[in-house]
């Protein structure tokens, strides 16, 4: 036998008690599966590199090397295979591994949260339900009864040009035009249509305006419309509404004003500005229904009055933690996010 012969089996010998014994310390699968990898893996194992070896040997003596190599790799192989049938029966009380440890602090995981205009839009609903406001809904793709004719904005009125509005170009119903809805008005007369006064709800949602994106302004905002309809509803009560509103959302030190305005579905109309630690900021536009209003959804104005409101729910996000610019809120930027 030449001594490369003789050197080579030594090897294969060594190998085969070491497979064996690193295989019978396996306390867990884990280690079984390292073992496994490092003498039997099929790239880098060392069972894989002695077969290389064979090429080393005489050629005369290359049969007799082969064999040896068959019969280690069988020995090595059983050896894994006593040790994994061993694991597998050992009993759950045997089994080495990571353990439940009630003594150990837990895994923190982080924990989502919503959105600061969500947390603003849940409070908004909790603050009108204690004023005995329900909640209403609308669609946020809109026909122009809705959107216009119903709220006594006129065909010629400049607020209903395309310029100003998101009209779906190829989406109509029953030849009509359709729109992304430009404010929550819109719920308001989808609401009086389906119910008889009293009526007390808000409506929270997106509306859409073609408007240029700056600190105050964003092209998809959310308004919070509010509306009350029943007998004898007057001016004092929307204001008083609103200051509780204001109140309980932002603290008693906070101060509303109305200023004279216009919008064609109430009369008189006022803009609602508010005032809270610092300057006036403008929150949106209210006022009494108009009487045209409540005869399009076959109201009676002799028998019945309303007031609306309508608010902008990032105006009043951005008042309550002093954010400065409305794109923040869209940005998705986690670390503007975290803060709330
Ligand atoms: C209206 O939308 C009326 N529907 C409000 C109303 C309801 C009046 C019921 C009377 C009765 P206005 O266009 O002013 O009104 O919008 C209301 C508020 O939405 C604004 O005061 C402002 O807070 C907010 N707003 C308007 N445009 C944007 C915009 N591009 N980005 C963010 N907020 C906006």
């Amino acid at each position: 036998m030449s001594e490369a012969l003789d050197q080579y089996i030594n090897d294969l010998q060594t190998l085969a008690e070491d497979a064996k014994k690193a295989f019978e310390s396996a306390k867990q699968k884990e280690d079984l599966e390292a073992h496994r990898v490092e003498f039997m893996g099929a790239k880098n194992g060392h069972l894989k590199r002695l077969q290389k070896g064979i090429g080393k040997v005489e050629k005369d003596e290359k049969r007799a090397a082969g064999q040896k190599f068959n019969e280690v790799k069988q020995a090595v192989e059983q050896s894994f295979q006593t040790a994994q049938d061993r694991l597998a029966n050992l009993s759950a009380s045997e089994q080495v591994g990571p353990r439940f440890d009630p003594t150990l602090p837990g895994t923190k995981r982080p924990i989502g949260r919503n959105h600061p205009l969500t947390q603003t839009v849940e409070e908004l609903k909790r603050t009108m339900a204690r004023l005995g406001f329900e909640v209403a809904h609308g669609p946020e793709i809109e026909d122009e009864w809705h959107n216009f004719d119903a709220l006594n904005i006129p065909a010629s009125h400049p607020a209903r040009h395309p310029d100003e509005n998101f009209y779906l170009a190829n989406l109509t119903q029953k030849g009509h035009p359709l729109l992304w809805r430009s404010q929550t008005s819109t719920v308001q007369i989808r609401v009086m249509e389906k119910r008889t006064p009293p009526v007390r709800i808000i409506s929270l949602g997106r509306v859409y305006r073609p408007d240029k994106p700056d600190a105050t302004h964003f092209p998809m905002f959310h308004q919070i419309e509010g509306l009350m309809v029943d007998r004898g509803v007057t001016m004092a009560h929307l204001k008083t509404t609103l200051r509780l509103f204001a109140t309980s959302l932002l603290g008693e030190d906070v101060h509303i004003r109305f200023r004279p305005s216009f919008f064609p579905f109430t009369e008189p109309s006022v803009e609602v500005d508010m005032s809270w630690q610092g300057g006036w900021l403008e929150m949106g536009g209210a006022g009494m229904v108009d009487p045209n209003v409540l005869k399009a959804v076959g109201y009676d104005p002799d028998e019945v009055s309303g007031f609306a409101f309508g608010l902008g729910v990032e105006r009043i996000c951005m008042r309550r933690h002093n954010v400065e610019d409305i794109r923040s809120f869209f940005e998705n930027d986690v670390r503007f996010l975290h803060q709330f």
